[in-house]
């Protein structure tokens, strides 16, 4: 299926490089990539701060827009799932790194840090790991060639592991684990110092999450990391993971990455989400916005702060909305890859002057559905995000001889080669965090090349 895209906002119409392709009278159209394509990119934005910015990303889709996304705006990607034990050697003594050597290979070809995730953890393990009985000398050698090979495998090649991720309760004390449990606290170290020997390059970190402000949790890891530097342990960085909730970006954040950098430590913003109770509006992406600035300028005001890293660049690649019923849009891109005020909080913290556009767009999709030798079925979604509508009106031109001849959920008329279409009398609604799609046959022959839709 081939898709366009026709994007329509509102406000602030002359953005640089879109003058011509200005339509209509107050409004714009413009296809969606090319919009953003006027905007500096993240990676960017973020060097010339003395910062890396990364995304999570899942191996399979790296290609099309998502991969365009993620190897311009990113500097740095983490394999969301594709290092987690349980991916890499699903039963015991066969690995697969297919995805993993995917996302390395993606990342070398587009200039990229890698971020190894994770090594040792309690989630995501393989079954037969988590179901033997193990005596403690042979748990720990189980850790030890799983972290040496792991770490051997992508020797030189990452930048830095999160060695140990989510060792604490909220409380500050050890989480039982498999390898608390077994092994006692000093399985840290150990990790730490397998994770050494097999890449003495990379940059070694303890990850968790809620230990974003000053707080029980962050105060246990902190004093761990001061325990572990005295020892002479290779610990190299904390991430703060930055699972955050809308609006409720922790006041002492700043404070708290400074004074692990105060430590002798790097920060990393590891997985940073700032999730909303759907639907999303305005109001919410406006906030959203205003959360994910103050994050990135808490990194960038500590010299020691050195990587942001989303969980995810797009709603559509998150894992919030399974994980909390209700509650998405987490992410700086909409699932249409359109960048949300999220993405220009960002950009802004970064240095960015550009002027951001709306907030709110709508957007028109045309899409050729199923076709045969005479004739083909078609079709517009009209999504709205962060605006809406309470009627429409899509129209585009058929330069190869195309005529629609019945339509369906709109009124449509065809005049030479101009289409229009506007909605029907119970869809010109369409809500915010919405869609509505209508349908078409029409005749082609020849070719039948996706024309380019206005939406008004
Ligand atoms: O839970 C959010 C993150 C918290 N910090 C550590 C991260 O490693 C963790 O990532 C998430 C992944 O983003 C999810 O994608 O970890 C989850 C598991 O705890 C991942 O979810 C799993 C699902 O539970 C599986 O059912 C699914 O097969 O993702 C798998 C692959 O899509």
């Amino acid at each position: 299926m081939r898709t366009s895209r026709t994007s329509r906002t509102f406000g602030n119409l002359l953005r640089a490089g879109l003058a011509g392709l200005v339509v209509g009278v107050g409004l714009f159209a413009a296809g969606a990539a090319p919009a953003h394509a006027a905007d500096t990119p993240l990676r960017d934005l973020a060097a010339a701060q003395g910062k890396v910015i990364g995304t999570a990303v899942t191996g399979s889709k790296l290609t099309g827009t998502y991969g365009d996304l993620a190897g311009s705006q990113f500097s740095s990607l983490t394999p969301g799932n594709a290092m987690k034990w349980g991916t890499v050697e699903p039963t015991r003594g066969s690995f697969n790194w297919t995805e993993a050597d995917q996302i390395v290979a993606f990342a070398q070809a587009h200039g990229q840090q890698v971020r190894g995730h994770t090594l040792v953890w309690h989630n995501q393990n393989p079954s037969w790991l988590t179901n033997g009985t193990w005596t403690p000398a042979q748990l720990s050698s189980l850790l030890q060639n799983h972290i040496s090979t792991e770490v051997g495998r992508y020797k030189g090649e990452i930048a830095a592991w999160d060695v140990v991720n989510e060792p604490f309760n909220e409380d500050g004390t050890y989480r039982s684990t498999i390898w608390y449990d077994g092994l006692g606290s000093d399985y840290i170290a150990n990790a730490l110092t397998w994770a050494h020997a097999a890449d003495p390059n990379a940059k070694l970190y303890i990850n968790d999450y809620n230990v974003e402000g000053v707080n029980a949790k962050s105060t246990a890891l902190y004093n761990l990391v001061k325990d572990l530097k005295s020892r002479g342990v290779p610990i190299d960085g904390v991430g703060l993971q930055a699972h955050l909730i809308l609006g409720q970006v922790p006041s002492s954040l700043q404070q708290n990455i400074q004074r692990f950098a105060d430590l002798g430590v790097d920060v990393a913003i590891t997985e940073l989400d700032i999730r909303m109770a759907l639907p999303s509006d305005s109001t919410k992406l406006a906030q959203q916005k205003a959360d994910f600035k103050s994050v990135v300028a808490a990194c960038v005001a500590v010299s020691r702060c050195v990587n942001v890293t989303v969980w995810g660049f797009t709603d559509s690649d998150s894992w919030v909305d399974s994980t909390f019923p209700g509650y998405g849009a987490a992410t700086p891109y909409d699932a249409n890859y359109a960048p949300k005020p999220a993405y220009y909080g960002i950009a802004e913290a970064l240095g960015s002057t550009t002027t951001p556009p709306p907030t709110g767009a709508c957007t028109a999709a045309y899409s050729v559905g199923s076709q045969w030798n005479t004739g083909f079925t078609g079709q517009v979604t009209i999504s709205c995000s962060g605006a809406s509508l309470s009627s429409w009106h899509v129209s585009w031109t058929y330069g190869a001889g195309q005529q629609i001849t019945q339509a369906w959920n709109a009124t449509c008329s065809q005049s030479g080669t101009a289409v229009s279409c506007a909605n029907a009398s119970y869809n010109g609604t369409v809500a915010d965090g919405s869609s509505v799609t209508f349908g078409f046959n029409a005749s082609w022959s020849g070719s039948n090349p996706v024309p380019a839709v206005t939406l008004s």
